[in-house]
């Protein structure tokens, strides 16, 4: 890739507002000839060394002193875009940033498009499709958990066990496309009984990444859990002893929540989307059947349901309704028995679900209910340690990949002439290709990189 196609760009790294400090960063082959029209470092600019953080004076249009900064230059290839860049370190005020950015737009300098710095990174080969997309991923990163998975993909772990899959599969492809070269003389420079069992080699690391899909998903965006049952049985106050605040309101009247109340919750590294419903009850209150409705809907997109019931009471038609509504469900199920405080008339074996007993107003046996919630998905990351997939781009790339090496391995079986093998394993190779950026096509890119900020 030619550098010189691109011109010099310029964004706040740092989000808007005001900060003790702010980050510009400028990037391309017209960075350093327009700095030094505005950025006097106090070593002189030919003795200013790569890499290196230096205090220097910043100069508006009229030779004025706009703000006394520090500066960073980083000499192509040895940036993050691959190109000349610089970083500027001023003080955080919108107008100081506002100011500086003006002087190098003045100066010719674009401004950056959304995630330009990193599809410049990309393009020049820095990083692939699958870092660029972890980038995004660690910035937005709200767990442990998520944190650590992108920082995996960042560092290549995912690309790397791609690039060895891919390696010995190019070689194959290459030695039947040579068998095709020879057909007049029917040689034959692929063991085809060798190849059958390399396929099968490569088909299972790549089936194991597809089925790593769902959890890859869940660490990424984490777990909807619909907290669910009917009115009065203390849902909402589960939402706020989980939360440990007062988010949703709590009375002792039946219906009290209408609307669904979403918040996240971070147990031991892993994301959980909390939704208190709507009470499930027979009713014919417009309101109220609108809020049903928003319960199904939470049900629909839950990953869990905590279904919640008053021990201290007999089960009544509306519980009934309830436990005929998750029996029905093919989701994961966890019922929780509330008022653990008061007698109890109901006990873990009038269910067919796992239970947990708590009261959520004295907060009792809130750490089972979240170890359950752990387990009921094992997201120890660090314990079932292996590489996860966490979009549905990778998905479907991968399943791509899976189609063309399963057939190619259908016409090995069949004893078929090189070349239909060889196609299909180029096929797998396209479709790999696509999942790290090796093959590029605008369209995934321009989706891919729209949804950065401005300055990443
Ligand atoms: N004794 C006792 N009372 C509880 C407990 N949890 C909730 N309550 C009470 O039960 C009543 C209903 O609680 P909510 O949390 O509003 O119940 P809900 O399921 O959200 O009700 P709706 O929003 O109407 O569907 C309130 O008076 C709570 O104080 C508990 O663990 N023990
Ligand atoms: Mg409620």
């Amino acid at each position: 890739m030619n550098m010189q196609l691109f011109d010099t760009i310029i964004a706040p790294a740092t989000p808007p507002g005001k900060g003790a400090l702010a980050v510009i960063r400028l990037s391309g082959p017209d960075t350093f000839s327009s700095a030094r029209q505005c950025i006097t470092p106090q070593t002189s600019w030919n003795n200013l060394k790569a890499n290196r953080q230096v205090l220097a004076d910043f100069y508006g249009p009229d030779q004025k002193l706009v703000d006394r900064v520090m500066v960073v230059k980083f000499i192509q290839p040895h940036s993050f875009t691959g190109e000349d860049s610089l970083e500027i370190y001023c003080h955080g005020g919108p107008f100081v940033v506002q100011t500086i950015l003006d002087r190098f737009l003045d100066l010719g300098v674009r401004l950056a498009m959304p995630g330009e710095f990193t599809r410049r990174a990309f393009m020049n080969g820095k990083i692939d499709l699958l870092q660029a997309e972890a980038i995004h991923d660690l910035i937005e990163a709200k767990t442990k958990n998520s944190l650590q998975l992108s920082l995996d993909q960042y560092q290549g772990r995912l690309s790397h066990s791609l690039s060895e899959l891919t390696a010995e599969l190019r070689e194959y492809a290459a030695l039947l496309e040579l068998e095709l070269d020879f057909s007049e003389e029917d040689l034959e420079f692929v063991n085809r009984e060798q190849l059958l069992q390399k396929m099968d080699k490569i088909i299972a690391p790549v089936s194991s990444l597809l089925d790593s899909f769902e959890h890859g998903k869940l660490v990424n965006t984490g777990i909807n859990v619909a907290i669910i049952g009917k009115p009065n049985v203390g849902k909402s106050s589960l939402l706020n002893a989980l939360l440990n605040e007062d988010r949703a309101l709590v009375t002792d009247l039946a219906g009290t929540t209408r609307d669904s109340i979403r918040e996240s919750l971070d147990i031991e590294g892993q994301l959980y989307n909390l939704i208190d419903t709507a009470g499930i009850r027979r009713t014919k209150d417009r309101l109220e059947l609108l809020g049903l409705k928003k319960t199904d809907q939470a049900i629909d997109k839950a990953d869990l349901i905590l279904a919640v019931f008053d021990q201290s009471q007999p089960l009544d038609t509306d519980d009934r309704l309830n436990l005929e509504k998750i029996s029905g469900l093919t989701k994961r199920v966890l019922v929780v028995l509330n008022k653990s405080d008061q007698p109890a008339q109901l006990s873990a074996d009038d269910f067919d679900f796992q239970s947990v007993s708590v009261s959520a107003t004295q907060l009792d046996g809130l750490e089972d209910l979240k170890k359950s919630m752990i387990t009921a998905f094992q997201m120890d990351y660090d314990q079932s340690y292996m590489i996860l997939i966490n979009k549905p781009r990778h998905r479907d790339s991968l399943k791509r990949t899976m189609n063309h090496l399963n057939h190619a391995r259908e016409s090995l079986v069949n004893q078929l002439s090189a070349e239909f093998i060889a196609i299909d394993i180029r096929a797998a190779l396209d479709a790999i290709g696509e999942l790290t950026g090796h093959i590029s096509r605008d369209d995934i890119l321009n989706d891919i990189f729209s949804h950065y900020c401005i300055g990443k």
